[in-house]
């Protein structure tokens, strides 16, 4: 493979896909010719790549001749039509949707945690990329599963508007606007009132009356730390912050570890930055993490109700690390690694 490839990115026009792109050209990515793919409806958009000015194409089964890897965030139905026929011309796809993560032939990957699960993405051309909400917990997981073996964690999540969108963004912004003016917020994206509330509700019930965002957690953390016997158990909740996850952690171990060996195996770990001290009212906040790629972790401390426990709270960027970032990530070990 040349030192540079032919990439397309899928879904160019979306909130993850224009923080792909930023996150592409930060990182100097090492690209040769760029197509920027979405809907008909964006075909003959210009947007900016750098100081390129591209086009915008609309996705189709052709666009990925001559394409040797793509970046997906255009919705699952549209990576479960697209990226066969992108593997079919050649080009690897790597895939921020929910589409092909529990896929046995298709690794999931977050570079900090399992790198070399890379590699699988001969069986089919796609790796996936997970979740946001899993993504930052496993970063931080990792180290210490490594040291203590993790058997069950139980984390409440408090998810950033921009999980869901452009449209979400804007919502809480016109809803916020509505109760300084005195208005009755009228909800569209959300079931409810984003602004001043807290929804506990993300993505779709399912039969055992947790959410699928909830499952997520479950099943992608096993796959992605290798080991199906950590259970995962979750409660995903919507707050009316614009960017950065925050995550209430308590973690079981099978050995013991002590909150200063977690910090000090949490501060020498990849991609982490530990902030601990509460007496000064230092701890992770969302608005410290928003706009870098860092997982931030903090309020480290033993979980006095359990044998081997301890309690944190870890908070990232949800666009960034949570998904374009973590993605351009892999298709860097990709192409440095294995084209
Ligand atoms: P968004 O702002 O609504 O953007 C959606 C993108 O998909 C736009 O570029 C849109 O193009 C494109 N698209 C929609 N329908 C299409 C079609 N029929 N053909 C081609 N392109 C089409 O959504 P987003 O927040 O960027 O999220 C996009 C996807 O990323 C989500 O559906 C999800 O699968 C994934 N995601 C993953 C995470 C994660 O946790 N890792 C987080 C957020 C999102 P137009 O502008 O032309 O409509
Ligand atoms: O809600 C969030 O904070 C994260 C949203 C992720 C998301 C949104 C729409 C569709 C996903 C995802 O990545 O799991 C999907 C999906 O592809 O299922």
């Amino acid at each position: 493979m040349a030192d540079r490839v032919n990439l397309a990115v899928a879904g160019a026009t979306g909130a993850v896909g224009r923080q792909m792109i930023e996150c592409l050209v930060e990182r100097d990515f090492p690209v040769n010719e760029v197509k920027l793919l979405a809907s008909s409806r964006s075909a003959g958009k210009q947007l900016d790549f750098g100081d390129r000015k591209i086009i915008v194409e609309e996705l189709t089964r052709e666009s990925f001749q001559g394409v040797d890897v793509a970046v997906f965030s255009a919705g699952a139905a549209r990576s479960l039509e697209f990226a066969p026929a992108a593997w079919a011309s050649g080009c690897v796809v790597v895939d921020n949707s929910s589409a092909w993560r529990m896929d046995p032939d298709v690794p999931l990957v977050v570079p900090e945690v399992n790198p070399a699960d890379i590699a699988g993405y001969r069986n089919k051309g796609i790796i996936a990329n997970p979740n946001c909400s899993t993504i930052q917990m496993v970063v931080a997981l990792k180290p210490l599963h490594d040291e203590a073996k993790i058997r069950r964690v139980v984390v409440s999540t408090y998810q950033a508007v921009s999980g869901s969108g452009q449209k979400a963004i804007d919502e809480l912004r016109a809803q916020n606007e509505d109760l300084v003016a005195g208005r009755r917020p009228a909800p569209k994206v959300y079931p409810h009132q984003i602004a001043a509330n807290c929804l506990p509700h993300i993505d779709v019930f399912l039969e055992n009356d947790y959410t699928k965002e909830e499952m997520k957690m479950h099943h992608e953390t096993r796959k992605i730390m290798g080991d199906d016997s950590i259970q995962v158990t979750a409660t995903a909740v919507r707050v009316p912050v614009y960017y950065s996850h925050s995550e209430a952690v308590n973690i079981e171990f099978e050995r013991d570890l002590s909150p200063e060996k977690a910090r000090e195996l949490l501060g020498s770990a990849p991609g982490i930055k530990v902030v601990d001290d509460p007496g000064q009212n230092r701890y992770p906040l969302a608005l410290d993490a928003a706009h870098n790629d860092v997982t931030w972790v903090g309020r480290i401390r033993r979980d006095y109700t359990v044998p081997h426990g301890l309690a944190m709270w870890i908070v990232s960027d949800n666009i960034r690390k949570g998904a374009a970032t973590n993605t351009v990530q892999i298709a860097e070990v990709l192409v440095r690694d294995y084209l």
